[in-house]
């Protein structure tokens, strides 16, 4: 689906605003340092488009009419007041809208997508620009063969669901709810609040596969289980193996159907990944990660990566685990052990 699968289209983006702890707009800064970027482009043949230092979003005052800029709690600089119960619902807004833009901009071109968080509510802009230039590269001759579908599937590889709509999160985080938005579950008629998104931009409840769920709030299992989403939880892993379970989830999906891969660092077992927002025990191993991103390479299907949660503010358990995890998961995805 890629016309030059050596190029990558990257995007760093230093953002927490999705939830309440300081330091996932760090994430991207500690990966890098690690020498990711250059491990891409040295060991694995990569050529590199995109961002070369990371963008601070965190800093990113959208035009609020009428208002003043204060600092109204934890996380926003300007004031901006709870939307249905939303944190921060305008700065998390106009940031996604210009991650959706950055990242359109580089899949347009057949450039592999990845993008580095931040908090998960980055995916509302990655998997919305992933989508708008699949549907648009499809319906342009000859940039993507015949039988190619123009709606993109989503694997998101988390111990949560993220699928709250602002009426069932407990918690108000955007980043428990980016996949209501994108598939349309959730919508919002309130100015500045997810306003932007548009039919392009959405992506079909039918192809959306989830793998190592284990901690999913009760309005999101029904979510779920209403609409039939496709999930493969830590009792499945367990039950079938990931081998199987990756097959599983690519026949379900189809061979013709790009797929973006949104990978939370949390669906980690915090042994493997400690330094992350939401920890939550009985995840992966970092093999099995790694797995279910070496399979999604050697589909040959991969339009766009995220990695996000990395937050290396949370120093319990150590840093550089986390960081080691997250280095070896992106390389994993961009199709290291295959080259
Ligand atoms: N993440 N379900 C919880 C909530 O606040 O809605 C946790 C969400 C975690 C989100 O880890 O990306
Ligand atoms: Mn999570
Ligand atoms: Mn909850
Ligand atoms: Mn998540």
């Amino acid at each position: 689906f890629l016309s030059r699968p050596s190029e990558l289209g990257i995007t760093l983006v230093g953002f927490s605003g999705g939830q309440c702890r300081p330091g996932t707009e760090s994430g991207p800064a500690v990966l890098t340092e690690a020498g990711l970027l250059t491990q891409l482009s040295e060991e694995l043949g990569y050529t590199l488009h995109g961002d070369e230092q990371v963008r601070n979003f965190d800093e990113y005052q959208p035009t609020v009419t009428g208002r003043d800029a204060t600092v109204s709690n934890s996380t926003p600089k300007f004031d901006d007041p709870d939307v249905r119960g939303m944190k921060n619902p305008r700065s998390v807004s106009a940031v996604t809208e210009q991650i959706s833009e950055l990242v359109y901009q580089q899949a347009r071109q057949g450039r592999l997508a990845l993008t580095l968080g931040g908090d998960h509510s980055i995916a509302i802009g990655t998997v919305s620009g992933v989508a708008r230039a699949v549907r648009e590269r499809c319906a342009a001759d000859g940039t993507l063969p015949e039988s190619t579908t123009p709606e993109i599937a989503v694997i998101w590889v988390d111990a949560h669901a993220d699928i709250n709509t602002p009426e069932t999160s407990d918690s108000g985080n955007i980043h428990g709810m980016p996949v209501s938005f994108l598939t349309g579950l959730a919508t919002s008629s309130e100015k500045g609040v997810f306003d932007w998104l548009r039919s392009e931009h959405i992506l079909n409840l039918n192809k959306l596969v989830y793998i190592g769920l284990r901690d999913v709030d009760v309005g999101e299992k029904k979510i779920l289980r209403d609409n039939k989403i496709k999930a493969f939880s830590m009792h499945d892993i367990d039950r079938y193996g990931i081998g199987k379970v990756m097959d599983m989830a690519l026949e379900y999906i189809g061979s013709e159907t790009p797929i973006h891969l949104s990978f939370d660092v949390d669906a980690l077992d915090p042994m493997w990944a400690p330094s992350t927002g939401t920890p939550v025990r009985g995840g992966l191993t970092l093999r099995e990660g790694d797995f279910i991103c070496e399979a999604v390479a050697e589909s040959g299907q991969c339009v766009g990566v995220d990695l996000v949660e990395v937050n290396p503010r949370l120093v319990e358990g150590g840093v550089s685990d986390t960081v080691r995890a997250g280095v070896s998961l992106v390389r994993c995805a961009l199709g290291d052990t295959l080259l």
